[in-house]
């Protein structure tokens, strides 16, 4: 199965947390890294105060379910001490399944498309990156999504 990967951070040393999670993908039995995206520096979304982000977005191939790829996900963020003191909060490292071939998921642990993140500049820019032609179940083409968002504060490093 294709999937694809959102990563977010914003606390101590951003880029080099997301290049440790993107080889921690590639470094397991259950996938394998096929594409990652530049890295983009990004404000805060909702102007919440803290440092500003780096996101990147990633495909892979893998063998595991959602749920395991999730718990897989979870796994690679608690390997970096992931802290979250408050929702919206600054946080260390953040994994977001997005796409998980063209399936539709919605149960208790994950909803797939991933709701929110596939309306953010932030994970538009860098998927369209990688793929400009993914199809985004229930949502469209990625070219219309990225129409409708203001995309200006999302800077590719
Ligand atoms: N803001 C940006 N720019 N990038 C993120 O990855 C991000 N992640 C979040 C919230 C707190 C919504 N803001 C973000 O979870």
């Amino acid at each position: 199965m294709l999937a694809y990967i959102g990563l977010g951070s914003n606390l101590k040393g951003p880029k080099a947390r997301i290049k440790r999670a993107l080889a921690a993908l590639n470094d397991n039995n259950g996938t394998e890294l096929m594409t990652a995206s530049s890295l983009y520096e990004s404000k805060p979304l909702l102007d919440i105060p803290g440092p500003n982000y780096i996101n990147a977005v990633c495909k892979i191939e893998t063998k595991l379910s959602a749920i395991d790829l999730l718990d897989l996900c979870q796994e690679i963020e608690e390997s970096q001490q992931r802290v979250r003191e408050v929702k919206w909060g600054s946080r260390t490292i953040d994994l977001d399944i997005l796409l998980y071939g063209e399936q539709v998921i919605s149960n208790k642990r994950l909803t797939i498309p991933h709701p929110e993140a596939i309306n953010r500049a932030f994970v538009l820019v860098p998927l369209f990156e990688i793929d400009p032609t993914v199809k985004i179940p229930l949502l469209g083409s990625i070219k219309t999504l990225l129409n409708r968002i203001n995309k200006s504060d999302v800077k590719k490093l």
